[in-house]
């Protein structure tokens, strides 16, 4: 995998024009790689760079189109800051697209269950993030239902990994993540930080983006621009409770809340 001493911070790029928390700033290379270098700057492990919104209710965008977003801001961040790079992709030929640019790995909210999404991955060889979700993009969250959260999204990628290590790719180039707030509640999302060492039992990192998410907002009552509190508070959580990797947008104040977490950790107050 990806060579982790200790929890790092993968910092969000969006490349969407209608992303919900970036607003559509980060739509030049300029623009992206400026913002880039900055998360770089503040101690950024990994720089994931997604051109397709998942925001709920949000319009499909053709392959050509995630392809013309991505890789130009994938060539230009590993030109000038050589950080690994992920993809946010779930599409097969803009996997290729981006591993031809230099992307160092995958991270799919659909665990590779598009067409060709597994072939493709396992050909090229690169480390992935798998995540759950629970429907699509589109309906999630309209009503969530689980009988057990924790053990159904936990079986699902335990399966998920049984099925890449099947189809070549090996165990140690994957990692999972429960996928906070897609097609879950409130109530189940906190379920799932809360047991989250569950996911140890899998044997691969675990990945977990709380960064802004709605949740955070129903818990405290604020907007996506003012979660950074909540956000920072989720991640320690998540480090406390077995997470090795942090997607977040707000990168230095999450690599300071990572590091007192691993420090806890290393003192004997992990879980
Ligand atoms: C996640 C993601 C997440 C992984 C997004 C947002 C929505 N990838 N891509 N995990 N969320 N692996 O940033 O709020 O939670 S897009």
């Amino acid at each position: 995998m990806l060579k982790l001493d200790g929890p790092a911070v993968m910092g969000v790029l969006n490349v969407t024009p209608d992303s919900f928390s970036d607003g559509g700033r980060f739509q030049t290379v300029e623009l992206a790689l400026e913002h880039a270098g900055k998360m770089v700057a503040q101690g950024a492990a990994i720089i994931d760079i997604g051109g397709e919104s998942t925001r709920p209710g949000a319009r499909d965008i053709s392959e050509q189109e995630e392809i013309d977003r991505v890789v130009p801001v994938i060539e230009a961040v590993v030109r000038e800051f050589g950080t690994p790079v992920s993809v946010d992709t779930s599409k097969s030929a803009v996997m290729r697209a981006a591993a031809a640019a230099g992307a160092a790995m995958i991270n799919d909210i659909r665990a590779l269950q598009l067409e060709s999404a597994l072939a493709t991955a396992a050909e090229l060889q690169l480390p992935v993030c798998l995540m759950h979700m629970q429907g699509t993009p589109q309906s999630m969250q309209a009503r969530p239902r689980y009988d057990n959260v924790v053990e159904e999204v936990a079986a699902f990628l335990a399966q998920r990994v049984a099925q890449c290590v099947r189809a070549g790719l090996a165990k140690d180039l994957l990692a999972v993540d429960p996928g906070f707030g897609f097609g879950k509640t409130p109530q189940q999302n906190m379920a799932l930080l809360a047991n989250l060492g569950r996911l140890r039992d899998i044997g691969c990192p675990i990945l977990v983006g709380v960064s802004r998410k709605s949740t955070l907002g129903v818990i405290t009552g604020r907007d996506t621009a003012d979660r950074l509190a909540a956000s920072i508070a989720a991640a320690t959580a998540a480090v406390l409770r077995g997470a090795s990797i942090i997607r977040a947008h707000d990168v230095a104040e999450t690599v300071d809340a990572v590091r007192v977490a691993r420090s806890l950790m290393q003192s004997g107050g992990g879980e």
